[in-house]
């Protein structure tokens, strides 16, 4: 059989690399950058091999598996589908429909067969105990867009190939290449702000990655990022230094005096007192951003996921938009997709129309915050989560206080997960439903062209032909909401989803295309397997708000109260270090853990300590110690580096296989810790609900 080269969009992070794939005998023989990709022009990272080790891993799981008497065997796929969808029915007819949750985690916007056919399946099941992986880092994000734009899914992304001043706060792109910023190749792009004369700026716990190649590094103490951006509104606001160029009449002003009367007590000291950067850094910062003609403040997971971070997501839009940053080129844009997934018929408030049975958080956008979901599985009461399914996710290892979740999936009356691996998480499960996945599937990365600092659209046919005897995921979908429909409805109501229940990915796909305003079909996409270019971001505004009055909502009521009390509260001085987490480019969030290639090498899940904060607890480089919290200890080698700013330490999230029950072959002698055992999960941003992952007190002693 001759070799064949196929065109490809990875899946596993958000900077939608094309590959170019040769193909021979329904195997892969190589995998690299697609030079003629117009948006990734070749660029590709270590990771991208790892499709091959997925596709051809002997412990990916192509078949049912069901818990008999504690051990796992094959069951048919029919009979799979109909005992689950009748356990679950049975749970919500005895307990009501709230008794079945349901988590969804990261690989759910990889891939297009889930992302267009869960939402359906989801709501089919009538629970409002919907949970994702969202909700660990990214709802402040959303809560923005909701409240000041009008639609969940209006996130402004930093136009980054046309700025010359790009503040990095919390992020580090170099790594995680770009997160709600698709942007392949950061490292090129970055290099090109500095070639045409502009600057980059990372404010992190970490001297990162992104921060060795950016122009200037800002140490800041973890979770007091707000303290910052509400010094910096003020100063802006005090010092009459606001221009808000084409957007002056989609902005109250009434707004903007109520904002710089709530801010006034957030002065540039207090700002430095909080932060521990030195008040004459600070006001360089802010009078250079604000001056540059093109500039854009870009804040991503370790604000997102702090103290105040649905705060500081709002304070991050005021600045762009208080300094003529936003919505034009080189500062914060919206995106113009193919496929929009931000338009008139999904607009409406979602956010906290209904709380949390045993917490009462908050719903945004449907769901309630992961940080609540052991609660309402283990406390009892009417609504308790008796049914669970969970979807491309592993909690255990990726929401807060693992241990208390995995107690809370061995309670269950019933767990079903589909997924592809037996791991941390879907060990609790009695049935795992596996889909076909990476290379076998066909791929449009929705989610991500609405979120790309460049307008394109990619559709990529399967690159292999799946297994005889496998699922793609959205027929595990469609099987299961026909099954539970056959319990639940009437042989008349059950007609009405027939022709939804004969749509395909590529369907949904050409439907989906109409409501962008690009024109671009899917034929057209198929016969341009590199990829469209739709060109640059453009300004849209006012056009584009999907809020009632068509202006910007600069100060919606929701944050006030948060705006009023940040300022009183108190610094804890104490001994107790700040935890922060990391990522590595060889490792994606809890799951690449079983290819050899990505995990080979130096021990990568240590703890990274300050020199002075090691000597003072006679910790010497390289041994082994225990890092305890309130929920939690574990025990870990740590790795002396003046990278960590003094009083913080980091570790790694996405490790600690060393549960039982799994069967990763690297597990065994590469574990690591999870960093989740040790965070609590009542530590929220009361805000959102977003759990506190970045900025967690921890004792660390030999
Ligand atoms: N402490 C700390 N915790 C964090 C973070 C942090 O920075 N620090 N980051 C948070 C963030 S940003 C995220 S996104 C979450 C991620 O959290 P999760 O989404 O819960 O976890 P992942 O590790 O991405 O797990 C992905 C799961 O999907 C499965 N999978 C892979 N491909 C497929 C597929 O094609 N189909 C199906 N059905 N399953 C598939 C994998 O086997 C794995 O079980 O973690 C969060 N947790
Ligand atoms: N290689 C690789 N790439 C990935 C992933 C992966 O696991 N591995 N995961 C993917 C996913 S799901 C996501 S969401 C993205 C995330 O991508 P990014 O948003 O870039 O997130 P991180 O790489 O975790 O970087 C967060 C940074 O925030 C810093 N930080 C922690 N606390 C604070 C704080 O309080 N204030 C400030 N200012 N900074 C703080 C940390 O030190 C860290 O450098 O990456 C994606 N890409
Ligand atoms: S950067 Fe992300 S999309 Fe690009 S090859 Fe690596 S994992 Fe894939
Ligand atoms: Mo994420």
């Amino acid at each position: 059989m001759s070799r064949i080269t196929k065109y490809r969009t990875c899946n596993l992070c958000e900077a939608i690399c094309g590959l170019e794939i040769e193909v021979e005998n329904n195997q892969v023989v190589s995998i690299r950058g697609d030079k003629h990709d117009p948006f990734s022009q070749g660029h590709i990272c270590p990771k991208a091999v790892a499709l091959k080790d997925i596709h051809e891993d002997p412990d990916r799981l192509k078949k049912p598996i069901k818990k008999i008497n504690g051990e796992w065997q094959e069951i048919g796929w029919q009979e799979a589908i109909d005992e689950v969808a009748q356990r679950l029915c049975a749970i919500q007819s005895q307990y009501g429909d709230n008794a079945v949750g349901i988590y969804q985690g990261n690989p759910s916007v990889h891939n297009m067969g889930t992302s267009f056919f869960s939402p359906n399946f989801v709501r089919s099941l009538k629970t409002l105990n919907r949970f994702s992986a969202t909700s660990v880092d990214q709802l402040g994000h959303h809560l923005a867009g909701d409240q000041m734009f009008g639609h969940i899914n209006m996130i402004p992304v930093p136009d980054i190939d046309h700025t010359d001043f790009w503040i990095i706060m919390g992020g580090n792109p170099i790594v995680s290449n770009g997160s709600l910023m698709t942007a392949p190749n950061v490292g090129k792009r970055l290099k090109a702000i500095q070639e045409r004369g502009g600057k980059v700026i990372t404010i992190d716990p970490r001297h990162t990655e992104t921060s060795e190649k950016a122009d200037q590094h800002i140490f800041i103490r973890p979770g007091t990022d707000i303290y910052l951006l509400l010094a910096s509104i003020n100063y802006i606001l005090q010092n009459n230094k606001q221009k808000l160029n084409h957007l002056e009449d989609c902005v109250d002003a009434t707004q903007i005096a109520a904002i710089q009367n709530l801010v006034s007590p957030y002065s540039i000291p207090m700002a430095s007192n909080a932060t521990g950067i030195d008040a004459d850094v600070i006001t360089t910062l802010i009078n250079e951003y604000s001056d540059a003609t093109r500039a854009v403040w870009y804040g991503r997971l370790g604000v997102s996921a702090n103290v105040y971070g649905g705060l500081c997501h709002w304070a991050i839009n005021v600045l762009n938009i208080l300094t003529g940053h936003f919505d034009t080129p080189g500062g914060s844009m919206f995106t113009s997709p193919a496929l929009n997934l931000a338009n008139q018929k999904s607009r409406s408030k979602k956010f906290n129309r209904w709380q949390s049975r045993v917490d009462g958080l908050p719903e945004t956008g449907g769901e309630f915050p992961s940080a609540c979901m052991a609660e309402e599985i283990l406390v009892e009461g009417e609504g308790q989560i008796r049914g669970f399914i969970t979807s491309c996710g592993n909690p255990v290892l990726s929401v807060p206080n693992g241990n208390r979740l995995d107690q809370a999936l061995e309670s269950l009356d019933f767990m079903v997960s589909i997924d592809i691996y037996l791991n941390e998480t879907t060990r609790h499960a009695d049935i795992i439903l596996p889909p076909a996945t990476g290379l076998e599937t066909p791929h449009y990365p929705s989610g991500f062209h609405n979120l790309a600092i460049r307008n394109t659209a990619n559709y990529s046919a399967p690159v292999l032909r799946k297994e005889e005897g496998t699922l793609y995921d959205y027929e595990i979908f469609i099987g299961l909401q026909k099954a539970i429909e056959k319990i639940k409805l009437s042989e008349e109501e059950q007609k009405k989803n027939e022709s939804y229940f004969q749509l395909t990915p590529e369907l949904m796909l050409s439907m989906g295309l109409m409501s962008g305003d690009s024109g671009v079909t899917l034929e057209q996409l198929i016969q341009n397997p590199h990829g469209i270019d739709l060109g640059p971001l453009q300004s849209q505004l006012p056009k584009k708000l999907l809020t009632e009055n068509q202006k910007i909502n600069l100060l919606p009521e929701i944050y006030i109260k948060q705006i009023k009390t940040a300022s009183s509260r108190i610094y804890d001085q104490s001994d107790q270090l700040l935890l922060v987490g990391r990522r590595h480019l060889r490792s994606n969030n809890s799951w690449l853990h079983n290819s050899y290639r990505m995990v080979k090498g130096r021990e990568r899940c240590t703890l990274l300590i300050h020199p002075i904060d090691a000597q003072k607890r006679g910790i010497n480089d390289g041994q082994k110690i225990s890092v305890c919290s309130d929920v939690g200890e574990v025990n870990i080698t740590a790795e002396i580096t003046d990278e960590m700013m003094q009083g913080t330490v980091s570790i790694p999230h996405g490790w600690g296989h060393n549960r039982n029950g799994i069967k990763l072959k690297v597990a065994e002698d590469n574990a690591g810790v999870s960093m989740n055992d040790l965070i609590d999960n009542k530590l929220i941003d009361e805000l959102t609900g977003v759990s506190i992952i970045s900025g967690v007190p921890v004792d660390v002693k030999v």
